[in-house]
């Protein structure tokens, strides 16, 4: 059917508002009872289970048997799939179902949806992709968004879109992520490798080695809960070891954090606090005390790096006048100088392990404290040596757990197979940037053809028509929702596949529902950097209500453009897992033998066995030369000519302290809002994965809201107590959420962790009211608050940890949580 034709027929119809009641109905009647009783081996982000089936639907969940330190949250699994904010059908926006392209965008997000078939569905998406490869070509879509979608190597849920909308034309892409957009970024031109993404030295050889560990801007016994592939949890073997060295005196942990963090009350290790944003100052004083005093490894800074002479005039303060002092440094930093110098002294007193986190590079000029912990661990002279140097990465994945060298099975393919071309087969972007960076989208949106600076070279945006997400959040991810607002309501096409009616479901137009790796096969590596083993996810139960594996959303959508066949490779579910299961038994076969796929599918597991150890950059110690880094001189770079060269104000050719846009402490912005939000990985969730299970949300929540962490002398000034709702606000946004008051947070620092789920709601309360600009968030998305600004010229990455903001005691009619209970659906009579 033409969409036009299809469109006439609506026109006429009037339509009749009923509620979300039938996204209301009672869960356990979807349990068709099937009499069997087993239990199935699964994989996903939080770790490996077996699961109990029983009359066709999940019992119970317990962890895989290798699996010695299950993540809490396996109590939150049961609830991914039977759950309240389901998709249940695909949907489309009411105005967008009526009017289409030239539909009211600013009523987007007012929550009012219609049911549709699947086939109508994807008619309308190809339509709506139709429509904008005719009138702008590729520059007017942007497909390029990636993010947490679930495990599996053939269901991953961005790689099926992103396959299939490649046959039909091409698209804007993005480069980096706001993980580590800045960290990976920066560090290849320091150190010669993204880092962040590289195997680090082993745990074993940290234990056995290293005497002082610097825990920075790290919360590992959080952060390791959940990995990229399904998770071992191996990590937690090493920090127990750890935990017992350090109550016995043999290794001395030091974490620098503003907050007493997960991982500081376990070992029982020692505290510095710090202001937040400020660390670059510090290391300084450091460096600036290891110059001073000649404790710095001359002759390893000499042979290993290059740049320290162009660095020293600043650091001395020849270069303006600003000597970086323990002084100094304590005037903004908040540590004192007598603990910066000592800190220096312990650093070079015996073997030095620094471990750096990722959060401390989501902030404006989050290039500068890597580069800077780089120039720092090069003073040490460590770095190479087991147990001592830098890492950027002990805290994600299971990083430092001895690996196998097996190779994982491979994955359904994310392009166009060699020599296909799309439908709409234009290159042309019109003068405008195919690939931008990650965060920046939003920009785009609101000021096409603007140019700006990203890594050396210019990016033009394009003027972005239409998106599509899968697998990703963006209304989780993205800072500062009132800007999103604006910018969405210049699209004239947002579409969504996933599993539940996030935010970014509610702000779409076509929404498409998948169904959870629970009810479907696939195949996965156990242990993302171990490569402990491969896993059989086997399906547990069949999709719920209307929804489709991914696999088969796009397999139905490929057939529409009539490239099944290719889409496919005449392969179906089955068949895919077996083929890529016995392309890495071939791969694997001289060194880790593997059983027929059979045996695999029905044991569920195949090992791999134990690791080797292995230490970072040890090439690189024993010969520069032979094995130089990645960078333009093969050695650490302190100063850099390429940086130098971009002559960016806010990325110099050196690290350097440099003023926030906003900061707490005495910083900009807090004479007016003085608290710091921190809005940190949570400690119960994956982003916003494991929000919509409610019986664990409640396990945390506060008046059914997501938590806001206070100290108690903040809370005490504003005369809230434990348990308030509080509207927390800045000029950007306002939010509620309910106050938990708590001496692990020292005064003007609030904790709210991303990836609760955005709830706006109007004045009036009302969800259809959550399409305005400044509307209240009724459950407590701190990017709500978050400012959208990149980090530097340089990486241009996610910056929302630069965000100040104030709270009060809520007074109001307290307005009912909006974000979990799916749309208000209408019928058209
Ligand atoms: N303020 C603030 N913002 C942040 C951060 C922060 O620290 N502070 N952190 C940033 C970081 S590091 C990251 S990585 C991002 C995370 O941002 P995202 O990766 O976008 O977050 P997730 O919530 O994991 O989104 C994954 C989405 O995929 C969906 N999904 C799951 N399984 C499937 C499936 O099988 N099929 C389909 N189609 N969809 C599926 C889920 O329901 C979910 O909506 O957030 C960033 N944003
Ligand atoms: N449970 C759980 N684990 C996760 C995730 C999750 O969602 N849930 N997400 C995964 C993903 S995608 C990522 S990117 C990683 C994120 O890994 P990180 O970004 O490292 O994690 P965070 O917990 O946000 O922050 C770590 C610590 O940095 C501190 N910090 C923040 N700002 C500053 C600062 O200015 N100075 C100093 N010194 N410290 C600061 C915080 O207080 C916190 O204790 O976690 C991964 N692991
Ligand atoms: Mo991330």
């Amino acid at each position: 059917m033409k969409r036009r034709d299809f469109l006439k027929g609506l026109m006429s119809a009037s339509c009749m508002a009923i509620g979300g009641t039938s996204l209301l109905s009672p869960l356990s009647a979807l349990a068709a009872p099937r009499g069997r009783d087993e239990w199935l081996t699964t994989g996903s982000h939080f770790g490996a289970f077996k699961i109990r089936r029983k009359n066709g639907v999940i019992a119970e969940v317990k962890p895989f048997e290798l699996d010695q330190y299950p993540t809490d949250m396996i109590k939150g699994i049961k609830g991914l799939v039977y759950n309240p904010s389901r998709i249940r059908y695909p949907m489309v926006r009411l105005d967008f179902y009526k009017n289409g392209h030239k539909s009211n965008t600013a009523e987007r997000g007012d929550f009012r949806f219609v049911r549709v078939t699947w086939d109508e569905a994807l008619q309308l998406f190809k339509a709506s992709l139709d429509e904008i490869q005719t009138k702008y070509g590729p520059s007017g879509l942007h497909a390029g968004q990636t993010g947490w979608r679930a495990t599996g190597q053939l269901h991953s849920s961005t790689s099926h879109m992103q396959r299939a909308v490649s046959m039909h034309g091409n698209f804007v892409k993005k480069v980096g992520d706001y993980s580590t957009g800045a960290g990976q970024t920066i560090l290849p031109y320091v150190l010669g490798s993204t880092e962040v993404y590289a195997q680090g030295t082993s745990w074993p050889l940290i234990l056995k080695n290293t005497k002082t560990l610097i825990l920075w801007s790290n919360d590992p016994v959080k952060n390791l809960q959940v990995g990229w592939n399904a998770e071992t949890h191996e990590s937690y073997a090493y920090l127990a070891e750890l935990k017992a060295k350090v109550a016995k005196g043999e290794i001395r942990v030091i974490s620098i954090d503003p907050v007493e963090t997960k991982t500081q009350a376990y070992l029982g290790c020692e505290r510095l606090y710090i202001n937040p944003q400020t660390d670059v100052a510090m290391m300084l004083a450091i460096a600036y005390e290891l110059y001073q005093q000649k404790l710095y490894d001359a002759e390893f800074v000499k042979s290993y790096s290059l740049g320290f002479e162009d660095f020293l005039p600043y650091l001395l303060g020849k270069a303006d006048n600003t000597p970086k002092t323990p002084e100094w440094a304590e005037a903004i930093c908040g540590v004192s100088a007598t603990t910066i110098r000592d800190l220096a002294r312990v650093m070079v007193k015996d073997r030095t392990q620094i471990m750096m986190g990722w959060c401390i590079q989501r902030q404006q000029h989050g290039e500068q404290p890597y580069w800077m912990a780089a120039v720092l661990a090069t003073m040490i002279g460590q770095i190479g040596l087991p147990g001592g140097g830098i890492s950027y990465g002990h805290h994600y994945s299971s990083i430092g757990v001895p690996a196998t060298s097996a190779a994982a099975p491979g994955a359904f393919p994310r392009n166009l197979d060699e020599g296909k071309k799309p439908l709409f087969d234009s290159n042309d972007f019109k003068g405008a940037s195919s690939t931008i960076p990650v965060a920046r989208w939003v920009d785009a949106i609101l000021e096409p053809g603007k140019t700006i600076d990203a890594n050396g070279s210019r990016v033009t945006y394009p003027d972005i028509k239409m998106m599509v997400f899968s697998g990703n959040n963006p209304w989780n991810h993205h800072q500062d929702r009132n800007r999103m607002k604006q910018a969405f309501q210049k699209l004239e096409a947002v579409v969504t596949i996933d599993v539940n009616w996030t935010a970014t479901a509610r702000f779409s137009d076509i929404v498409l529902p998948a169904c959870t790796t629970l009810e479907r096969n696939d195949i996965d590596v156990y242990g993302s950097y171990a490569n402990r083993g491969i896993l059989a996810m086997h399906k547990m139960v069949e999709p719920l209500f209307d929804s489709l594996s991914d696999f088969e959303i796009f397999t139905r959508f490929a057939a529409i453009l009539g490239r099944e066949q290719e889409y496919t490779r005449g392969m179906n579910e089955m068949q895919w897992i077996e083929h890529l299961y016995n392309e890495c038994r071939e791969a694997n076969k001289a060194k880790y033998p593997m059983p027929d796929f059979a045996t695999f599918w029905k044991e569920g597991y195949v090992h791999f066995g134990e690791g080797e150890e292995w230490t970072r950059h040890a090439d690189f110690r024993a010969d520069p030369e032979i094995n130089p880094l990645g960078t333009p001189s093969g050695l650490i770079e302190i100063f850099s000519r390429k940086i130098a060269a971009f002559n960016y104000d806010d990325c110099p050719g050196h690290p350097m302290w440099m003023e926030k846009k906003e900061r707490s402490h005495g910083g900009p912005g807090s004479d007016k809002h003085p608290l710091w939000l921190q809005s940190c990985h949570p400690d119960q969730r994956l982003h916003s994965q494991m929000c919509e299970s409610e019986e664990y949300r409640a396990t945390y929540t506060v008046k059914g809201r997501e938590p806001v962490y206070i100290s108690p002398e903040d809370a005490k000034a504003r005369g809230v107590k434990d348990g308030d709702i509080v509207r927390v606000f800045n000029d950007r946004g306002q939010l509620l959420a309910g106050a938990v008051i708590s001496k692990r947070f020292p005064k003007g620092v609030i904790r709210i962790h991303e990836g609760a789920w955005y709830g706006p709601v109007g004045k009036d309360g009302s969800k259809e009211g959550g399409s305005e600009i400044g509307a209240l968030c009724s459950y407590g998305d701190p990017n709500t608050l978050t400012m959208d600004i990149g980090t530097s010229k340089l990486a241009q990455a996610c910056a929302a940890y630069t965000c100040l903001v104030d709270f009060e005691k809520f007074e109001g009619k307290v307005p009912e949580v909006s974000s979990f209970t799916g749309p208000v659906e209408v019928t058209l009579s």
